[in-house]
C-alpha cells in the first residue's frame, strides 16, 4: 500500500498538473482571441459614441447610424452564443484556471448578459433607443425668457440669483427637457430589462448591482445604512438651510420642506454654493483665469504627486470646453472621461468654464483618466481594465477635488493669500453642503427611483409622483409648483437616461473617498484631515497608484482592507463633520425640525 502510494500520488499530481496546464492554455487561447476582437469592436463603438456625444447636429443621422452599426457589431460579438457557451464551459472547471482567467471569463459573461444574441432584436432596439434618448437630452434647446440658454447659464442663475421668481423660471426651464424623454425612458426600461432577463438576471437594476458581487437587497441594505448614518447630520443641514434661505430670500414663513428652486443646483444634489467662506472665495480668483487653466492646473496637481504627463492625444482629442453658441452643433453638457481603446487613447468631455464647480469637476474627470492610465499595464489584461469597482473609479477624482479645495492646498497654490484667516466651521459647512447633502440624493432619491423603475416596473403615469415622493422623503425637497405627469423630472438627470441603475456608485464613492482621505491625512501626511495639502507629495501618489494599478483584477473589499485597514465604513466621513454637527445643533436651537430623525 505504502509502496504504491508515492508513485500514484506523483502520477495523480502530475496528471492533474498537466490537465491544469492544458485547461489554462485552452482558456488563455480563448481569452486572447476574444480580447483581440473585443478591443477592435470596443474601440470602434467608443469612437462612434464619442462623435455622437461631442457633435449633435439636428437632423443629421450620420452619428446615429455609426453608433448603431458599431454598437450592433460589439453586441453581436460579446453576446454571441459561441462566446457564452465557451466561457461557461471553461468556468465549469474553474478550479483548474488561474484567478485572473476566472475573472476575465466572468467579465465576458457579464458583458454578454447586456447583449445576448438570443434576443438580438431587443438589443438592436435598445441601442437605437439609447442613442435617440441621448440625442434628445443633449440636443435640447433650453429656453429662458424666450432665449436659448446653456445649462451652464441656468446653473449660474441658480447659484447667484436672489429673486425667487427668476430662480423658479430657471429651475423650471431646466426641467422642460424631461417631458420629451418620458416615453423614451419607458421603452428603455422595457428593453434594458428584457435584455438582461434573457441570461437570467431579474431586471436591469439587479444586473448593474451584481457588478459589485451583491444582489439588490444587499446593495439596498448597504446604501440605506449609509443614508441612515448620515441622516442626523443631513437633518441639521436641512433645518439650517430652511431658515437661512428664508432669511436670504426675505420669506417670512420658513417652509417645512425646501422648495427645489431655492437651492443652487438643478437637482438639489449639491448646496455648497449657498455658502461663501470669507477669505476662501476661490471663485473670485478662478473667474480671472482662462478656462484652459482649470484643466491644466488639475493636471499639474496630479503630476505633482507623481502621475505622468497626460499624453498629447488627450489634449488634442478631448472636448473640454462648451460648444460656442453659434457652433451649429450641441454637445453632451455633462462631464465624462473615456478610455477609448482600453489602451493609450484617453479623453475627457467637459464644458469647462472658470469657476469652482468646474475646477472640482476637472479634478474629478482627471481621476478617471489617471486611473485608466495606471491600470493600463502589463499585469492587467484589457478585459479587467476597470476600477476595483465602479465606485472606486468615481472616488479617486472626487478625492482630489476635495483635497484641491482645502485651505493649505489653496495657500500653497497661491489661490488664496498665505496666512488668510478663515472661519473653519464655515469651511466645513460648505463641504458638508456638498458631500453630505449628496447622500440622500444619491443613496435615496436616485437609487430608490431607479429600483422602482427597473425592479418594480413603476407605471409611466407615476414617474413624477414617485420622483417627488422620494425627493421629499430623502432630501426634504418639494417642487415650486405642482409637477403633473406631463413632466418627467427624473429624466432631466443625465444618468437616468445614459448611465442607468448605477447612481449608488457615487454614494459609495463618497464614503470610500473619506476613508482614503482619512488614511492619507493621518498615516501619510500626518496632517489634520480638514486641513491637508497633498500637493507635491509622492507618497500620496504612491498610495493612490497602488490602489489603481490592479484595476479590477483584485477583489474590491480586499483592496480597501489592505490599503486602509478597514472595510467600507462611513465613520471617517462622520468623524470629519463631527464639529459641524455640534455647531449646527446650536444654530438650530429653537428651530422647528421637519424631517423625521430616521428614514
Ligand atoms: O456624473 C458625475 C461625474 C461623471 S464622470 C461628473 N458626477 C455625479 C453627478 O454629476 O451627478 C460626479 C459626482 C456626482
Ligand atoms: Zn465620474
Amino acid at each position: 500500500m505504502k509502496k504504491r502510494c508515492f508513485p500514484v500520488l506523483i502520477l495523480l499530481l502530475f496528471s492533474s498538473c498537466a490537465s491544469n496546464e492544458r485547461k489554462q492554455a485552452e482558456a488563455q487561447s480563448f481569452i486572447d482571441a476574444y480580447t483581440t476582437e473585443y478591443l477592435e469592436l470596443y474601440t470602434a463603438s467608443s469612437e462612434a459614441q464619442w462623435a455622437s456625444n461631442t457633435k449633435i447636429v439636428e437632423g443629421d443621422t450620420t452619428n446615429a447610424h455609426l453608433v448603431q452599426v458599431t454598437g450592433e457589431a460589439f453586441a453581436n460579438f460579446t453576446g454571441s452564443k459561441e462566446n457564452i457557451e465557451r466561457a461557461r464551459k471553461l468556468l465549469e472547471t474553474k478550479s483548474d484556471l488561474t484567478g485572473l482567467q476566472v475573472k476575465q471569463l466572468n467579465k465576458i459573461l457579464y458583458t454578454a448578459a447586456n447583449n445576448p444574441a438570443t434576443v438580438s432584436d431587443v438589443v438592436k432596439a435598445r441601442i437605437k433607443a439609447e442613442n435617440a434618448q441621448t440625442e434628445k437630452l443633449f440636443g435640447f434647446d433650453f429656453q429662458l425668457n424666450g432665449k436659448s440658454v446653456s445649462t451652464n447659464e441656468i446653473d449660474a442663475v441658480l447659484k447667484d440669483e436672489t429673486d425667487l421668481a427668476k430662480r423658479q423660471a430657471a429651475w423650471e426651464s431646466s426641467k422642460e427637457v424631461g417631458k420629451g424623454l418620458k416615453t423614451g425612458l419607458t421603452s428603455l426600461r422595457e428593453l434594458r430589462n428584457k435584455t438582461v432577463q434573457a441570461l437570467g438576471y431579474k431586471d436591469f437594476f439587479s444586473y448593474q448591482v451584481s457588478d459589485y458581487g451583491l444582489n439588490t437587497d444587499e446593495m439596498m441594505a448597504l446604501i440605506q445604512k449609509i443614508n441612515g448614518e448620515l441622516r442626523p447630520l443631513y437633518r441639521e443641514l436641512h433645518t439650517y438651510a430652511r431658515y437661512e434661505l428664508a432669511k436670504k430670500y426675505h420669506v417670512q414663513e420658513v417652509p417645512e420642506y425646501l422648495p427645489a428652486h431655492w437651492l443652487p443646483n438643478r437637482w438639489a444634489q449639491d448646496w455648497s454654493a449657498m455658502v461663501s467662506v470669507r477669505g476662501m472665495n476661490t471663485d473670485s480668483v478662478l473667474k480671472t483665469k482662462p478656462a484652459a487653466w482649470i484643466v491644466t492646473d488639475a493636471a499639474d496637481f496630479y503630476k505633482s504627486i507623481g502621475y505622468p504627463e497626460l499624453p498629447a492625444s488627450f489634449w488634442k482629442k478631448s472636448s473640454l470646453y462648451p460648444a460656442p453658441a453659434n457652433a451649429g452643433y450641441k454637445k453632451n453638457n455633462h462631464a465624462s472621461a473615456w478610455h477609448m481603446d482600453l489602451d493609450k487613447d484617453v479623453r475627457s468631455l467637459m464644458s469647462v468654464e472658470p469657476n469652482s464647480e468646474w475646477y472640482e469637476t476637472a479634478n474629478h474627470e482627471l481621476g478617471h483618466i489617471f486611473y485608466y492610465m495606471t491600470y493600463t499595464n502589463k499585469d492587467v489584461p484589457p478585459l479587467l481594465r476597470e476600477g476595483a469597482n465602479r465606485a472606486y473609479h468615481e472616488a479617486m477624482g472626487s478625492l482630489m477635488g476635495l483635497a484641491a479645495a482645502q485651505k493649505p492646498f489653496l495657500e500653497n497654490k497661491g489661490l488664496i493669500a498665505k496666512g488668510t484667516r478663515t472661519d473653519e466651521i464655515q469651511a466645513l459647512l460648505k463641504e458638508a453642503l456638498n458631500y453630505v447633502v449628496f447622500i440622500p440624493f444619491s443613496a435615496g432619491t436616485m437609487t430608490e427611483f431607479e429600483k422602482e423603475l427597473y425592479a418594480g416596473n413603476l407605471p409611466q403615469d407615476q414617474y413624477n409622483r414617485k420622483w417627488w415622493e422620494l425627493a421629499k422623503k430623502y432630501q426634504g425637497i418639494v417642487p415650486p409648483a405642482d409637477r403633473g405627469e406631463i413632466y418627467c423630472d427624473a429624466a432631466s438627470k443625465t444618468h437616468i437616461n445614459d448611465d442607468a441603475a448605477q447612481y449608488y456608485d457615487y454614494a459609495l464613492s463618497y464614503v470610500i473617498l473619506f476613508q482614503l482621505h482619512d488614511h492619507i491625512a493621518k498615516e501619510i501626511l500626518h496632517q489634520d484631515p480638514k486641513a491637508t495639502n497633498y500637493y507635491g507629495n509622492k507618497a500620496v501618489g504612491d498610495f493612490l497608484r497602488k490602489i489603481m494599478y490592479p484595476g479590477a483584477s483584485k477583489d474590491w473589499n480586499m483592496v480597501l482592507k489592505e490599503n486602509t485597514g478597514s472595510e467600507l465604513t462611513a465613520k471617517p466621513m462622520l468623524d470629519y463633520f463631527e464639529p459641524l454637527m455640534k455647531w449646527l445643533k446650536v444654530q438650530n436651537k429653537g428651530r422647528k425640525y421637519t424631517l423625521p430623525e430616521t428614514i
